[in-house]
């Protein structure tokens, strides 16, 4: 058996729980904070058959996987934003998704 730690972007996470449940895997989220950026991620935990752990796996990838959004950004006008002009805004990309992901070998499985 392979405990499966996934620290996963907030926004994927209720996808991806959901992607897993479907398939048989048992979850637990954990709310959790990155010590670079001190902002929010989601790790979720998941133990699973050996045999199990490539499609765990897969579907981690396919919700997570980095990828390029299209976001507005806002310029201020010339001379600050108190003066007259006007806010221009335009489209930038950036990278959001991603997952960092710990794969653990089980010794032992219990509920008691
Ligand atoms: P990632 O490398 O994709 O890491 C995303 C989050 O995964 C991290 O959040 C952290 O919560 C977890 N993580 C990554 N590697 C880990 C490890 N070896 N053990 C335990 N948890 C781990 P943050 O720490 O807030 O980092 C966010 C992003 O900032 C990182 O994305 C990386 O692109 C960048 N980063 C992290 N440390 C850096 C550093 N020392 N210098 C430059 N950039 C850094």
């Amino acid at each position: 058996m392979k405990m499966i730690v996934a620290i996963v972007q907030d926004d994927d996470t209720g996808v991806l729980v959901s992607e897993l449940m479907e398939h048989g895997f048992g979850v637990t989220k954990l709310a959790t904070t990155g010590g670079f950026l001190r902002a929010g991620n989601t790790t979720l935990i998941s133990g699973v058959q050996d045999e199990q752990l490539d499609e765990a796996l897969s579907i981690i990838r396919k919700i997570c996987s980095s990828r390029e959004q299209v976001t507005t950004a806002v310029a201020s006008p010339l001379g600050g934003a108190g003066s007259n002009g006007v806010f221009t805004s335009y489209p930038v990309n950036v990278t959001v998704g991603g997952a960092t992901i710990f794969v653990l070998e089980v010794n032992q499985f219990l509920k008691v």
